[in-house]
């Protein structure tokens, strides 16, 4: 079944969303399968964003990434990819609506929150380059409550 990469942004964990943020995928019906706190350094926060390196916001994308703790997770579902940004709402909070994550809890760019595949490629690239050593192999025994 499909996958996505899904991260809470330092100011997520700050801010206590953690919680939240879960609940919210979770309720939804998608399958936790892989999740840790970490700390990135430099290198790797310009990797994860290395297609937006020319950007005039890059450099403070990086810095933000790096400053503090994110929580990364793997979530599975059907169509998870699309409804996982769906549920994440737009890059800027100006223009998320309410109800989706950074609609509800993120005001600037800078600071939206959380970050989402925005592919299933890029779902790919992340979940290989943030869970290296593989992720949980479970199957959810409501599956047939989820599904018909
Ligand atoms: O996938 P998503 O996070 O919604 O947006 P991206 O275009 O991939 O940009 C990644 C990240 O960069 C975004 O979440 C906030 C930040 N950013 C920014 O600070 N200023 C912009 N003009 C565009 C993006
Ligand atoms: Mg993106």
């Amino acid at each position: 079944m499909e996958q996505t990469f899904i991260m809470i942004k330092p100011d997520g964990v700050q801010r206590g969303l953690v919680g939240e943020i879960i609940s919210r995928f979770e309720k939804k019906g998608f399958y936790l399968k892989g999740l840790k706190m970490m700390n990135v350094d430099r290198s790797f926060a310009q990797t994860h964003y290395a297609d937006l390196s020319a950007k005039p916001f890059f450099p403070g994308l990086v810095e933000y990434i790096i400053s503090g703790p994110v929580v990364a997770m793997v979530w599975e579902g059907k169509n998870v990819v699309v409804t996982g940004r769906k549920i994440i709402g737009a890059t800027n909070p100006s223009d998320s609506s309410p109800g989706t994550i950074r609609g509800d809890y993120a005001i600037v760019m800078g600071r939206n929150v959380i970050h989402g595949s925005d592919s299933i490629e890029s779902a790919r690239k992340e979940m290989a380059l943030w869970f290296p050593e593989g992720i949980a192999q479970w199957q959810s025994n409501l599956h047939p409550w989820i599904y018909e």
